[in-house]
């Protein structure tokens, strides 16, 4: 792991990491007990992929984010409470109830949303980049999406774009071996930097089981790309530990429980930052169990509060959504 200086920067993303883990873990709880509505993809064992990028990007900096996105919005800074209460459907949600999992989005703190549609996210990131090159504000764009997007035609019409004015976009592929029950190797020709590269636009490999590693590489090609030398791509190794969505449980059929057992035991993101903390002298094991029981309280309160709020009155349906149903 590559070394900062700093405690407090060690601690901050190491419970952003575990806030998601224990996010999943609730909301995962919440589909089994049949409180909440639809279903729900966890990004459970990708951890180290959000946390690494968004520590690195400042409040007003955009992310566009996926299906899977519950950890993107953590990540960028959202609270449990107003995430519980919009999966649940309840006013007091980022989306007054009307997003949901698959449609979370926090303004406020830069997130454009998450994306059902696989690759869809695409455009709307690289339109960010493109507005915030125009104002000048500075500000740069994440783009995050699965490996499975990486078929989806979006990507080459706005990487051509990206290349060509030089926008301060990062695309971060999330590559965690499958999409939906196949495996990448058997729908993926190639080398996906290589694809990234064809465009001229810089590309890089990471471990996305590492922390640390996707912080330092992210924080420099961010600086750049505020110069005006993005845009970047990164593809992350990483592996989802549920199945693809929550109801997908019995998957031997595509991958092996050796294959889970393997990534889970040796390559946990939250397991392995642990051991090197405590290993380098920076934290005890004590104090990580602290931190970790007190996030799991928290996240427990936040669902006992959403599981209690108010849905949004009737008389709102049609509203604050984008498209008005006025036909009656
Ligand atoms: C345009 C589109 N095609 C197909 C789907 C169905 N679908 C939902 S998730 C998914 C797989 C996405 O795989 P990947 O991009 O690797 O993300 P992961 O689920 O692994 O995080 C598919 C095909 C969709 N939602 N949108
Ligand atoms: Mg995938």
């Amino acid at each position: 792991m590559a070394k900062k200086t700093n405690t407090e920067d060690y601690l901050r993303m190491y419970r952003q990491m575990v806030r998601i883990r224990a996010f999943e873990d609730n909301a995962n709880q919440l589909y089994l007990s049949a409180k909440m509505p639809g279903l729900t993809h966890m990004y459970s064992g990708q951890e180290a992929v959000a946390v690494g990028i968004c520590d690195a990007l400042e409040a007003t900096d955009k992310i566009t984010s996926t299906h899977r996105g519950h950890g993107h919005c953590v990540a960028k800074g959202a609270e449990f409470k107003q995430m519980f209460c919009e999966l649940l459907g309840k006013e007091e949600g980022y989306c007054r109830g009307k997003g949901g999992s698959m449609h979370i989005a926090d303004q406020e703190n830069g997130n454009l949303g998450a994306n059902a549609i696989v690759g869809g996210s695409m455009g709307i990131a690289t339109g960010a980049a493109l507005s915030a090159k125009l104002a000048k504000t500075g500000d740069v764009a994440v783009c995050f999406f699965g490996d499975g997007a990486t078929a989806q035609g979006l990507w080459y019409e706005v990487m051509n774009m990206a290349a060509l004015w030089h926008l301060p976009v990062i695309y971060a592929c999330e590559n965690n071996g499958y999409s939906e029950y196949t495996r990448t190797d058997e729908i993926a020709a190639g080398s996906l930097t290589a694809r990234a590269e064809a465009f001229g636009i810089e590309a890089h490999k990471v471990d996305g089981q590492d922390v640390l590693a996707v912080n330092e590489l992210t924080e420099r090609l961010i600086a750049r790309a505020r110069k005006g030398e993005g845009p970047f791509f990164l593809e992350l190794a990483t592996y989802r530990y549920h199945g693809h969505h929550v109801g997908d449980i019995n998957r031997e059929y595509y991958r092996s429980k050796d294959e889970e057992s393997e990534w889970k035991e040796n390559r946990d993101p939250i397991l392995n930052f642990g051991v090197w903390l405590t290993g380098e002298g920076i934290v005890s094991e004590e104090e990580l169990a602290e931190i970790r029981a007190g996030i799991r309280a928290d996240a427990e309160a936040a669902v006992a509060y959403a599981l209690e709020a108010a849905y949004p009155d009737v008389s709102e349906v049609d509203m604050h959504v984008y498209a008005p149903n006025d036909a009656a």
